[in-house]
């Protein structure tokens, strides 16, 4: 396994030290934002986990290899190439045979995470179950990696491109605990409220540690999900972004999109439609994420 790994300096020095490291994703770089914002917010996020006395590990999946931790040039292809494939689960092993770039979702960058023994992973949002799966089970890899993996990942709840409801019910089958931190709803990315109740509400980080602890000592499987709002400042209204997303959503239908290429199309639509307003609240909510999540794994580290 080890031998696709390849990690950077500043990560080996991490582990090495035994310092806390979080993991970042490509994905967002190369098919949820445009250049430059989606450098800018790459980078920028980066310096948010090493101000909180973490340590960042951008992943992606360059020359056959599995990259822990990004060059500055790493970053800069995966922000403007336009060859860079999304890779979920399904395409992480036929990226690395043929040798492409690949930008990793959040279902392959917790596989990268789990291989690299890195617990905590931030990101804007999870993909989920999408509406109108029953007409075409587009359900995202990334709530069976949630079943399975254990890496804790911090992020804004799931978009309302997205059949949140579902979602939700999906993690609760699988067993995923998903942890409100001063939310007792789960939110709903451009929103801080979805009106769906979670189980789990958390004031402060260090009690999410301990339930991370606990659940490691009992060698429980899966990931957890530490959903963390928008800030009040940056959420957009509700109505004025749900009515966007259908017309998104439309869109996607009358274009015929499918599979892969969903979540992209809406994410640019969205852009598009909301002339950047919807691109800023990401930014804004991943930058509030890489805080967060820095944070509570400084925070689990005082543990031991
Ligand atoms: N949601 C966002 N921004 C994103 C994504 C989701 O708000 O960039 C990306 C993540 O990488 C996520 C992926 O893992 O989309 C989900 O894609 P799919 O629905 O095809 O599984
Ligand atoms: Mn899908």
């Amino acid at each position: 396994m080890n031998e696709y790994l390849e990690f950077s300096k500043e990560v080996q020095e991490a582990i090495k030290n035994e310092l806390p490291i979080v993991a970042l994703e490509s994905t967002i770089i190369s098919h949820g934002m445009p250049y430059p914002q989606n450098i800018e917010m790459a980078e920028r996020c980066e310096d948010i986990v090493r101000e909180n006395g973490a340590v960042p590990a951008t992943i992606a999946i360059m020359n056959g290899k599995i990259k822990i931790g990004l060059s500055k040039e790493d970053l800069k292809t995966l922000a403007t190439a336009k060859n860079v494939a999304k890779v979920s689960r399904r395409d992480f092993a036929a990226v690395i045979a043929e040798g492409e770039i690949g930008a990793t979702t959040v279902a392959s960058t917790m596989i990268c995470a789990e291989m690299a023994g890195i617990k905590f992973f931030v990101t804007g949002g999870i993909g989920g179950v999408h509406r109108g799966f029953e007409e075409t089970m587009d359900v995202s890899a990334d709530l069976e990696e949630l079943c399975k993996t254990n890496v804790n990942v911090i992020c804004a709840g799931a978009k309302s491109i997205l059949d949140i409801p579902r979602t939700l019910e999906y993690l609760e089958t699988k067993g995923v605990p998903v942890i409100g931190y001063k939310t007792d709803q789960l939110p709903a990315f451009f929103t801080r409220e979805s009106g769906l109740k979670l189980a789990i509400r958390k004031d402060s980080l260090n009690e999410i540690a301990q339930l991370i602890n606990a659940k490691d000592a009992l060698e429980l499987s899966g990931g957890t999900v530490i959903a963390n709002p928008i800030s009040e400042d940056d959420q957009l209204d509700k109505d004025y972004i749900d009515s966007i997303i259908n017309e998104a959503i439309e869109s996607a239908n009358e274009e015929g999109i499918s599979g892969k290429e969903m979540t992209p199309f809406l994410l640019s639509k969205i852009v598009d439609k909301t002339n950047g307003k919807s691109l800023e609240a990401n930014i804004s909510l991943v930058f509030n994420n890489a805080d967060i999540g820095s944070k509570l794994a400084v925070e689990l580290s005082k543990l031991f």
